[in-house]
């Protein structure tokens, strides 16, 4: 009687445990993952410094560099590259609020991913600075951030690649990359890129670059549940 009430328990503490390792691994096994890396084809050009011309005292204090093309010497790897996953592909954006700041007189981060939405704009620096976008799907955007206002919202609705530059500072650009589904990855300093949760199938992987493709590079890669797919692109000049 006593070794089969065992037994019974024995029993019952495999089944849960059965149960939580199929349902940790059904979550796991939900979407898979795309890592790769983006890297020049050829020599690493030099980062291109940038002058500041005004408002020196705040500007001139860390130097600056043209974030248009940024090219690790050691690997190679290009950053502020965005690879995303095109065709019909559906996904919920996990995200409470996306934030661009004016830092030291340079939009950062240079390239920001947002689903279609509202997007906060900092102003860190406590100067003059001018959100201009330049969009043709979104209403552009020109609008003033005095010193004093460091906190301010606009809108994108629509997917699109935006340029914005800052009328008060020549020099100032950056990306604002509106998507309708999350499988998006912006390339680090090495070049590096995860694209994480990509419900499996095969899909045609994009990557653009401001200055690299004046048309956008494509490759298939399919996606299988719980692993990674790794993948290369070379972009020439
Ligand atoms: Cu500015």
């Amino acid at each position: 009687m006593r070794k089969t009430l065992t037994l019974a328990i024995l029993a019952g503490f495999l089944a849960v445990g059965f149960w939580v390792v199929t349902d940790l691994q059904g979550a796991a096994q939900a979407g898979g993952t795309i890592t790769g890396v983006v890297k020049f084809a050829g020599d690493a050009p030099a980062p291109k410094k940038l002058e500041p011309a005004k408002d020196t005292q705040v500007c001139g204090k860390t130097p600056l560099y043209d974030q248009s093309l940024m090219v690790d010497k050691g690997t190679k790897g290009v950053r502020w590259a965005v690879v995303s996953v095109t065709g019909d592909v559906k996904g919920k954006w996990e995200v409470k609020e996306i934030a661009l700041d004016q830092k030291g007189c340079e939009f950062q981060p240079h390239v920001v991913v947002m689903p279609p939405s509202k997007l906060t704009i900092l102003n860190s620096d406590g100067i003059l600075h001018n959100f201009h976008s330049h969009s043709t799907k979104n209403p552009p955007i020109n609008q003033a951030q005095p010193g004093f206002r460091k906190k301010m919202e606009v809108k994108f609705d629509q997917p699109e690649r935006v340029k914005i530059t800052c009328d008060a500072h020549a020099w100032m650009s950056g990306w604002v990359i509106v998507s309708d589904h999350p499988y998006v990855g912006v390339t680090d300093e090495k070049g590096s890129f995860k694209i994480a949760n990509v419900p499996p199938g095969t899909y045609t992987l994009e990557v653009w670059q401001e200055t690299l493709t004046p048309k956008p590079i494509t490759q298939q890669v399919t996606v299988k549940a719980g692993e990674e797919t790794k993948v290369t692109f070379e972009l020439k000049k």
